[in-house]
C-alpha cells in the first residue's frame, strides 16, 4: 500500500528532479550542512533538514501576498561538504552553484554557516557583470579575517565585496570598529539598521526599488529578534519581525533576483521556531518571485 505521506528530505512543492528535463529559469535548493567555523552556538549542519521538515506546514496559498506557490524549483539535495575545511567546501558549493547556473537554474541554499553563500555569491559575480547582495543580517560579517581565517562564516560579506558586489546590509546591529571603518571607507555599501528598518521601512523599499542590476539575497536567521528565531549561530538581541522581512522579498519581486540563501539555522529539533521561519522565507520568496 502506497502512503500518502511527504518527503521530508526534500522542500515541499519541490517538482521531481529529471536532470534530463530541468526547466530553463526555475530555481534550485541546495543544502550546505557545514558548520565547523562556529564561534558561539554550533549545530546549523543540521540546518537543511530541519528547514526542509518544516515546509510541510504550509499551504501552496500564500494568503499574505495572494498568490499561488507555482513557481518551478527542484530540490537537489545537500552538497557534499568536508568537514573541518571551510575553504575546501567553498569551493565545493561553488562549484554546484556553476552547475546550477549553467542549467540555467537559480541557486537557493539552505545552511548551514554562512559561509555557505560565498561560493554561490562567488559563482553568480562571475557570472553576472553588476551583481547586488541584499544582505539581512544582525552583523556585517565584513572582518578580513577571523581568528586568522579568511574563510568563515564571519567573513563573508567581506570575500563577496571583493568579487566586486554591491552590498545592501538590512538589520545591522552588531559591528566592530575595524568592519565600521571599512564600510566609511568604500562607496558601494548601504546600511540599514534594525532600528531604520522598524521606523523607516518605506525608505528601505525605496532604495531597494532604485537597485537596477541582479540581486541575489542573503539571508542570516539572526537579522531576526532572538524571541522570533532563537536557535542560531551568534544569537542578538533587537532585531527584525518577520513581517519585515516578508516587506523585503515583496519589493526585491519586482527586481531580477538570481539567488538566495536562507542561513545559520542550528537547531536538531523538528517544527522548532527558527526552522518554521526560515522556511517560511523560501517559501515566501517562491510564491513571489
Ligand atoms: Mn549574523
Amino acid at each position: 500500500m502506497l502512503l500518502n505521506t511527504y518527503e521530508p528530505w526534500k522542500f515541499a512543492f519541490s517538482a521531481t528532479t529529471d536532470f534530463e528535463n530541468i526547466k530553463k529559469d526555475s530555481y534550485g535548493i541546495i543544502g550546505v550542512p557545514f558548520d565547523s567555523t562556529s564561534s558561539y552556538h554550533s549545530g546549523s549542519r543540521l540546518g537543511p533538514i530541519v528547514v526542509r521538515e518544516a515546509s510541510y506546514g504550509f499551504e501552496r496559498y500564500n494568503v499574505n501576498f495572494k498568490s499561488n506557490l507555482d513557481t518551478t524549483f527542484y530540490d537537489f539535495g545537500d552538497v557534499n561538504v568536508v568537514p573541518g575545511n571551510c575553504e575546501a567546501t567553498c569551493k565545493i558549493v561553488e562549484d554546484t552553484a556553476n552547475e546550477l547556473i549553467d542549467l540555467d537554474v537559480k541557486p537557493i541554499t539552505i545552511g548551514g554557516e554562512h559561509s555557505a553563500s560565498i561560493g554561490v555569491i562567488k559563482a553568480l559575480s562571475e557570472k553576472y557583470d553588476k551583481l547586488t547582495v541584499v544582505h539581512m543580517d544582525a552583523h556585517r560579517d565584513l572582518a578580513f579575517d577571523f581568528i586568522g581565517e579568511k574563510y568563515s562564516h564571519a567573513t563573508v560579506m567581506r570575500r563577496a565585496h571583493e568579487f566586486g558586489v554591491d552590498l545592501v546590509q538590512i538589520g545591522i546591529r552588531s559591528s566592530s570598529a575595524d568592519e565600521e571603518e571599512f564600510v566609511k571607507s568604500t562607496y558601494n555599501i548601504q546600511t540599514f539598521k534594525t532600528r531604520d528598518v522598524h521606523r523607516h521601512m518605506d525608505a528601505v523599499e525605496y532604495y531597494l526599488t532604485t537597485v537596477d542590476t541582479p540581486v541575489y539575497l542573503s539571508v542570516d536567521m539572526d537579522v531576526l529578534s532572538p524571541a522570533i528565531a532563537p536557535a542560531v549561530g551568534n544569537p542578538t538581541s533587537g532585531g527584525l519581525f518577520t513581517y519585515e522581512i516578508e516587506d523585503v522579498i515583496k519589493s526585491l519581486s519586482f527586481k531580477e533576483v538570481v539567488g538566495l540563501d536562507v542561513v545559520e539555522t542550528a537547531t536538531n529539533k523538528l517544527g522548532e521556531n527558527t526552522a518554521v521561519s526560515a522556511a517560511k522565507i523560501i517559501y515566501d520568496f517562491l510564491s513571489l518571485i
